[in-house]
């Protein structure tokens, strides 16, 4: 008997399928059109085993959807401009360029040994000049529909790299690679104006009823829709107005004081002289993690309804870039203005009454009866906000409106290794778009980067200076380059048409073929990449071109591996910086990409996060090598007499299909390989007859069950055993019999503290849990457990279960 050769088989497989480019689709398929993606990797040197999960369970529902006679679109590419590759660059000195391809080349051989397919003849390279081309283009489409536009915006500015960071990148008020305290900057940047949208992206949600309600959830906050109105506030001795923009009019007669972002247009104004420090101050320690602070402004505001005057504030917890940048504060009912009116001895008048509201304490924020509010008094919340609301509109104080917390796109960055934004500033007509048919803008590669500070393309003098496309006078270029995100917002498209040269693709094609049937992914691109893909795609169809709205149609979130670290020593995700990582090389040349493959379907539920563990891998070793020596006796039995079959061993191998197709059909890989291996488990005991055409016959359906799985081993195995040259991957995924796949059902007596309590009927081999679930709905052992703790459970497989309080 051969013993289980894996690297052998797996290096021979792996052989023939990129040989015959197994996952090549050209056109439409004549099986009718699938689209499945896995999102695409940010290049960033060797994946472990923490990154297999996301391609390996990928990989398995392909396998299993090649098996139901479906030959999935099912494409792969590199999301490959972005900053590690120019930190590694100004740190070694290495072009970021060859770096990234670098990486690729590593990376693509790693796709290769875990036996993932993929359609690599439409692999795409997001930094090559063929696709980034079109991201400028996509660019001057939504500056002539203004969409795309450039304003001052507040950035992170580090003095030292001379560039602006982002938020990650500011690690307690310093730059994170060179310890530099980081200063606010009003910076010209561009922008991308999502906030257009906001309303079709939250409708669009209604839409996604194949997405986790999770991720839905938070991209409706982020959207973050309120409604309420704008009420106007007359500064009389400045003969100025300040507009507020509140959630709840129905406070209004409680408002005691005005409060203003220290970023307010008018806050210099309103403010003595001898406070500008002070105000400097309060602008560097905004928002809701610095202590509440103010400063009093030297003029006060007039209430619209009583007429009163009230102070004016400028306050650290207002932020400019909400609403109005300005509020009316009503310190009874809402925390923030509480705590800031108690601090600063303010006026508290309640407005809003209900039993066990207002105390004094601290503020009531919920719905109630309205006092102190003069005409309104006695009226409830909701009716008070539309009754008030009116008032104002009739007096043109006021009006009803909504905010949304999303802020349009910032895609500026002052850095080398991105997309170039096409726009030109001449010294005669201003800011000029490049012309389409001089696209791309190409980034110069001849860069000297050892040691390199800010962004290399300002002082690119070849780059820079350029003639006006308008009036062919002197101009100069863009220097910033566009935000990585617009690179991965439409690949999925371009995936369909990788080569065109004429455009970013064929609308025909593309309409097709898309939505894309099930994008699989990391919980993490939960908000902004799936927004902005969302938003990317909404664009395109009211450019006429793509005729869908929503570019994900299932949207499946894989959790991520855990593993303890060496350097914190808790369970943390595994990566790089926390010294946890296991090499996918070492388990494979230890014990084979299918071993690797089989723990990580097998690791835990895959939407979860899981621990990774040395045991659990040659758990699933030692069963792969008993499933290759089982093959290996069958091979060698002889082929004689009539077939004989075992009607036990056929009843639990339908159920087993059964139940492992279900669990495919919603991914719950670890449950399909916990019922494999009890499969395997009874076939072996069971299988005492030599009869080698009945087990042959079992043995060929368990190997297709497992194939998704563990690819390389099941096609060696089906070789031997078959007779057909007809590779797992053609064939067809088992069907099971009704009749054989029912479950027998069993009775399981409940017993509490040894008493016989009650029944309950379960198919055969329930889980504990289940019928646990089950007893706790009897009425009788809901009564005699009523107000008391569970100490244990005993549960005897198919008897019984008891209760121990
Ligand atoms: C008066 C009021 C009374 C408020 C009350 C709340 C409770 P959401 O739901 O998040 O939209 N607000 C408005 N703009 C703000 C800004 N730029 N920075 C900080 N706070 C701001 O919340 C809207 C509420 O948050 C608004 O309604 C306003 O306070 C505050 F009993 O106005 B409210
Ligand atoms: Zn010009």
């Amino acid at each position: 008997m051969k013993s289980y050769d894996f690297k052998s088989i797996e290096e021979k497989w792996q052989k023939v399928w990129n040989e015959k480019k197994v996952a090549r689709v050209e056109g439409k398929n004549s099986s009718g059109k699938f689209y499945m993606l896995m999102m695409f990797p940010y290049p960033s040197g060797k994946l472990h085993v923490g990154h297999g999960r996301n391609y390996i369970l990928g990989d398995a529902v392909y396998r299993y959807l090649r098996m139901r006679g479906l030959k999935p679109l099912n494409p792969m590419g590199w999301d490959s401009f972005g900053l590690p590759a120019e930190n590694a660059a100004i740190k070694k000195g290495v072009h970021p360029r060859k770096w990234t391809l670098e990486n690729i080349k590593e990376m693509k051989s790693q796709f290769s040994r875990w036996g993932v397919l993929y359609d690599w003849d439409r692999e795409i390279l997001t930094c090559d000049p063929s696709y980034y081309k079109w991201n400028q283009w996509f660019f001057l489409k939504m500056y002539e529909k203004g969409l795309a536009y450039k304003a001052k915006a507040n950035a992170n500015w580090c003095p030292g790299c001379r560039t602006v960071l982002a938020n990650e990148q500011v690690v307690n008020g310093v730059c994170e690679r060179c310890s530099t305290p980081v200063e606010g900057r009003l910076l010209e940047q561009w922008f991308l104006r999502i906030t257009n949208y906001a309303e079709r992206l939250l409708e669009g949600l209604d839409k996604l009823k194949q997405w986790p309600e999770r991720v839905i959830t938070l991209q409706r906050n982020w959207i973050g829709k309120s409604e309420g109105a704008d009420i106007i506030f007359e500064i009389p001795h400045l003969g100025k107005k300040i507009e507020v923009f509140t959630t709840r009019p129905d406070t209004l007669f409680g408002a005691t004081f005005l409060a203003l972002s220290p970023d307010h247009p008018l806050s210099e104004e309103i403010v003595e002289k001898d406070k500008f420090s002070e105000l400097k101050n309060l602008r560097m320690k905004k928002g809701d993690t610095y202590e509440k602070m103010g400063i009093k402004a030297k003029y006060t505001a007039i209430h619209p309804l009583t007429g009163k005057e009230i102070p004016i504030w400028i306050a650290n917890f207002v932020l400019m870039e909400y609403g109005t940048g300005a509020i009316m504060s009503v310190p009874a009912h809402d925390q923030r203005d509480f705590e800031f009116a108690s601090k600063y001895g303010i006026e508290i008048i309640e407005v809003i009454h209900k039993d066990g509201g207002f105390n004094g304490t601290c503020a009531y924020d919920g719905e109630g009866i309205l006092i102190n509010s003069s005409q309104f008094n006695g009226m409830e919340s909701e009716r008070a906000k539309r009754a008030i609301v009116e008032k104002l509109e009739r007096m043109g104080r006021g009006k009803k409106s909504i905010r949304y917390k999303l802020r349009d796109w910032l895609i500026s960055r002052q850095r080398y290794w991105g997309t170039p934004i096409p726009i030109i500033y001449c010294e005669k007509c201003g800011i000029v778009p490049e012309r389409e048919e001089n696209l791309p803008v190409l980034l110069p590669m001849d860069i000297e980067f050892k040691g390199l500070k800010g962004n290399p393309l300002e002082t690119c003098e070849e780059f820079v200076n350029t003639l006006c496309p308008n009036c062919k006078g002197k101009a100069k270029r863009e220097t910033d380059t566009m935000d990585t995100f617009v690179d991965s917002s439409w690949y999925f498209l371009r995936f369909i048409n990788p080569k065109e040269e004429k455009a970013p693709f064929i609308s025909k094609d593309v309409n097709e073929f898309l939505p894309v049937d099930l994008y699989i992914g990391g919980i993490e691109h939960a908000i902004l990449h799936l927004l902005y893909s969302r938003f990317f795609t909404h664009v395109l169809y009211d450019l006429g071109l793509v005729n869908f709205q929503e570019p994900f149609q299932q949207l499946f979130t894989q959790g991520m591996i855990c593993k303890i670290s060496s350097i914190t020593g808790k369970l943390e995700k595994m990566s790089k910086s926390k010294g946890n990582v296991v090499a996918p090389d070492e388990i494979i040349s230890k014990y084979g990409a299918d071993t690797e493959r089989l723990y990580t379907l097998f690791i835990g539920p895959p939407e979860k996060d899981a621990e990774w563990s040395d045991q659990g891998v040659t758990g699933c070793f030692r069963f792969l090598k008993r499933v290759w020596d089982f093959g290996e006796r069958i091979s060698s039995m002889e082929r004689k007499g009539e077939k004989v079959r075992d009607e036990k061993i056929l009843r639990k191998l339908h159920q087993t299909i059964k139940k492992v197709t279900e669990d495919y059909e919603r991914y719950h890989f670890n449950t399909a390989v916990a019922s494999l291996m009890e499969f395997f488990n009874f076939f072996e005991e069971n299988a005492k007859n030599e009869n080698r055409a009945f087990l042959e016959e079992v043995f060929a359906i368990f190997i297709k069950l497992l194939y998704p799985m563990a690819p390389h081993i099941c096609e060696e195995l089906n070789q031997k055993i078959s007779e057909s040259e007809m590779m797992l991957l053609e064939k067809a995924w088992p069907c099971y019999d009704p009749q054989l796949a029912k479950e027998e059902m069993v009775v399981v007596v409940i017993q509490i503290n040894g008493k016989l309590r009650g029944q309950v009927k379960v198919p055969e081999n329930s889980p504990e849990d289940y019928v646990v679930e089950l007893a706790l709905k009897e009425e009788n052992i809901k009564n005699h457990l009523a107000g008391k703790e569970i100490k244990k459970k005993i549960y005897v497989k198919n008897k019984i279960l008891n209760f121990v309080l």
